[in-house]
Parts: C-alpha cells; structure tokens; sequence
C-alpha cells in the first residue's frame, strides 16, 4: 500500500493560485481544523451555531471579506472563495454564517447603501459586533421572491413594515436585517431594501427548531408587525428585484466554492476509512468498485475547483455573469450533495454516525441544494439563456 494521492495534488490548483491566496487559505483552514472541527459533531447534535467564533473570524478578516474599505478585508472573488471553501469543509453552517453576513446582509449595505449608512454599519458588521440577516424568502414566496407579500408603507418621515420572513439564517440573534418589501401597492418593481435594528418595536425573530440539515446553523422567522423604520434605513441605491438578486449573485459564487469543502471532507475521510476497514480479509479500498466509485467522486471534485477557480478569476476582472453564476451553483452543489450521499454508503453502518462527517455534511447539503435558488431554479435559468425560453 503506497500513499493516498491528495485531491489537492490531483487537481494541482496551487499551480494557478498567488503567495497570498495560498498564504490566506492556510490561515483559515487552521482556525476550521483546530477551532471547529473538534466540535463540529457535538454542535449538529445540540443544533447549536458557535457564537463564541464570531470575534476569531472577524479578526481574520472574513466578514463582509471582499468589501473594498469600511474595515473590511477587500478581497478578491478568488481569496472569497477559499476562504469559503475551508469554512464548508468545517460544515456549512460556519459557511452559512460567513455568507450571510458577508455576501448578503454586508453586500446590500455595501452595494445600495448610502454613505452613512455604510460608514453606521458596515464596520460593526466587519468587526463582528453587528450581527446581519437577510430577508428575502416568506411562507408563500420562496423561488418566486416576485411574489413577496411584505409591505413598506410610508408615513411621514418613515416606513412601516408589515409581512413574514421564513427560514432566515442568523435572524434569531442578528442586531440588523435586511429585510426586503414591496412599498405601497406597487408590484416587483417597487421592492426596496430597509435596515431593520433590533428593538424596533413590531420586529420578532422566533427559532426554527427540529432542522435535521444545518443544525450548527441558527434559522428563523421575521415577523413585522407594523414595525416603524425611519426614511433614513431605507437602502437608495437600487429598486425592484434586481436588488435583492444583485445580492444573492454574490453569495451563489461563493456557495459554488464552498460546497467542495464539505465534497472534500467527505472524500478524504472515506479514503481514509476505506484504506482501514477490511472485508473479505483485504481493505475495502483493494476492491475495484470502491476505487471507481473514488474515482468518479475525485474527478467531479476536481472538475468543479478548476470551474469555480475560472470563474473566480473572471469575477475578478468583472466578467462573471449571473447565468455562470447559477450554473457554478448547481453544479458544485449538485456535486457535493451526491459525493456526501456516496461516501456515506461506502461507510457502511458506521456511515450514519455523526462520529464521521459525511452524514452531517449529506445531510446539511441538502439545504445547500434548495437555498440561495433551488437547482432546478439554477436549471431552469440555465434554460432560459440556452434556448431563450423561459419555463419558469
Ligand atoms: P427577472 O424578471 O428575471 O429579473 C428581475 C430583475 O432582476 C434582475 N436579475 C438579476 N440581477 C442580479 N443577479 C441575478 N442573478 C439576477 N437575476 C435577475 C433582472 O435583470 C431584472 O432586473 P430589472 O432591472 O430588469 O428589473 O425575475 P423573475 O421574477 O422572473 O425571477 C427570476 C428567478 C426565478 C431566477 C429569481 O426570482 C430567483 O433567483 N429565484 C430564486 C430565489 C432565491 O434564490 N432565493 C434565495 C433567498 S436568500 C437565501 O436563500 C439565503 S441562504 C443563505 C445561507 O444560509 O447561506
Ligand atoms: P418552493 O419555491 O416552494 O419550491 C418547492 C419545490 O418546487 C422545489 O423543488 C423547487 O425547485 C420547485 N419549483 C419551484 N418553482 C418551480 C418551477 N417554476 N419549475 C419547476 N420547479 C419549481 N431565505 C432568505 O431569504 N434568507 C435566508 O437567510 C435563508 N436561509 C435559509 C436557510 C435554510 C436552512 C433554508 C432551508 C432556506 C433558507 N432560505 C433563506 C430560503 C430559501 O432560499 C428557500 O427555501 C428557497 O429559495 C426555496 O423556496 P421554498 O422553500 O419556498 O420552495
């Protein structure tokens, strides 16, 4: 038996990365691997997000990461994406939060926010001391956001909300939500982002408890109840659909890289586990159809680094479009999901023990596959720009 081959070796992606991004994907793979790893298992059990971490990955810099100032990091889409990619091989929840914070909540200050509300906002985000969420998705209106039934109504000198938020990562302990809404009567066109704060009277965030995927990940409601919001928290920059959605481009990228570190984690703990576990008295890993199996899994994960790192290069030269976005999406996710399912089987019974990751991350990849866009939402944009029909 010689040494395995690593999946870093085999994709030789180090031959195509900088000093830096190099130097800053080892930094945070040795906060995910010492830090959240030892209690990854424990925190799915106790469905229970790491809040005591907050002021680590502030300290590194991954919070609102690829926003140029405000104390932010100001990295690239490539440096974005590596970090992500570490975070998921910790668990998607860690990743969840980073995303949320970063590419949704940070993003629609960042990119549609006024010059005081940037300079109010975004460098306690940054710090880790304001905590985001991002309202989009209601009880009736998920795949479909144009369809939302939140309404700002405005009176005077502000805006008072009314509607339900469902299934919002971060919304039970975040200080500030980006809460989407239609203002008026208007339809799609008139949706507006506003910075609602906790303590703003009509504002709850109840739990979603009994999640079987991303339990180390806080999901809830938000609940506006005529909730008065000043003028002032109104996001100007951007109106309609386009806003939310120029938001949710960003975090798909990212999601595109992230979901291989949870494929890695995977992968490399049921290579291990196939090396040792021995039937018909040879490892299982001398057996042909567990080496094809690795195969196939080693040469998607492969496959979907060189797409997300091209893709990323591209972004940073600002020519990345939102259709190679869902397709980056869907199919590293899509990846992923079946590389986690696939291991789990080649665990055998052990395969269903949190005390391996591939279950947690099977299982948590599951919400990967329905949020930030379903895959058959990224497959029907995916159709559209191929044929020029819309199915949706
Ligand atoms: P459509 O008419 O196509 O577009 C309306 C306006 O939006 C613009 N647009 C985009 N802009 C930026 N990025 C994109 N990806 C965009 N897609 C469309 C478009 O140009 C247009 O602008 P304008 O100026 O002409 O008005 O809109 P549609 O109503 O037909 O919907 C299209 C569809 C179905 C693809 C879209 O609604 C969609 O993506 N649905 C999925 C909803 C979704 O992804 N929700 C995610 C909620 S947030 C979340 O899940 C966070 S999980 C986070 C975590 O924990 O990590
Ligand atoms: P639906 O839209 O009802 O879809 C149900 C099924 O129908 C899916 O299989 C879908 O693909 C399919 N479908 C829908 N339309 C079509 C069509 N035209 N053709 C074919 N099939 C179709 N949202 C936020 O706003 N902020 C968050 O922070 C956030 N975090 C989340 C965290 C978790 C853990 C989860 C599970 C979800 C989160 N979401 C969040 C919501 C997420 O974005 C939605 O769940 C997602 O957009 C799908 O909406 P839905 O659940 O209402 O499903």
């Amino acid at each position: 038996m010689t040494d395995p081959m690593s999946l870093d070796a085999l994709s030789a992606l180090d031959l195509h990365l900088t000093d830096e991004e190099r130097m800053i994907r080892a930094s945070v793979r040795r906060l995910v691997r010492e830090r959240y790893l030892p209690q990854a298992a424990a925190l799915f059990e106790e469905e229970r997000f790491p809040k005591e971490l907050i002021p680590e990955l502030a300290e590194m810099g991954l919070l609102g990461a690829s926003i140029k100032g405000y104390g932010c990091a100001g990295m690239s889409a490539v440096e974005y994406g590596l970090i992500l990619q570490e975070l998921e091989y910790g668990d998607s929840g860690l990743r969840s939060f980073v995303s949320v914070q970063g590419s949704l909540a940070m993003h629609a200050i960042a990119a549609y926010g006024d010059e005081e509300q940037k300079q109010r906002f975004l460098p306690e985000m940054a710090a880790g001391r304001l905590i985001g969420c991002f309202g989009l998705t209601e009880p009736d209106s998920g795949s479909d956001p144009g369809s939302m039934q939140t309404r700002a109504r405005p009176d005077g000198d502000d805006y008072v909300l009314t509607g339900t938020k469902m299934w919002i990562t971060n919304s039970p302990f975040a200080d500030v939500a980006v809460v989407w809404a239609k203002v008026g009567d208007g339809d799609a066109r008139s949706i507006r982002g506003f910075i609602v704060e906790r303590g703003m009277a009509g504002f709850e965030t109840p739990t979603i408890h009994g999640k079987m995927s991303l339990r180390a990940s806080t999901t809830g409601e938000i609940v506006l109840d005529e909730c008065r919001v000043p003028a002032r928290n109104m996001l100007p920059g951007k109106q309609g659909l386009g806003g939310p959605l120029g938001c949710l481009s960003q975090a798909r990228f990212g999601i595109a890289w992230g979901a291989l570190g949870a494929a890695k984690a995977c992968f490399e703990s049921t290579v291990s586990y196939t090396r040792e576990r021995t039937q018909f008295g040879v490892p299982i890993a001398k057996k042909q159809l567990v080496q094809a199996t690795l195969a196939d899994l080693a040469s998607e994960i492969v496959k979907g680094d060189i797409l997300a790192l091209h893709y990323g290069r591209m972004k940073d030269q600002g020519s990345l479009s939102p259709v190679q976005v869902s397709l980056a999406k869907r199919n590293n996710v899509g990846v992923a999901l079946d590389v986690a399912r696939r291991c789990r089987g080649l665990l055998g019974g052990n395969g269903i023990l949190l005390e391996y990751p591939a279950i947690r991350h099977m299982l948590n990849l599951e919400s990967v596959y329905t949020y930030e866009g379903t895959h058959e939402v990224h497959t029907l944009v995916l159709g559209k720009a191929l044929t020029g029909e819309d199915a949706f």
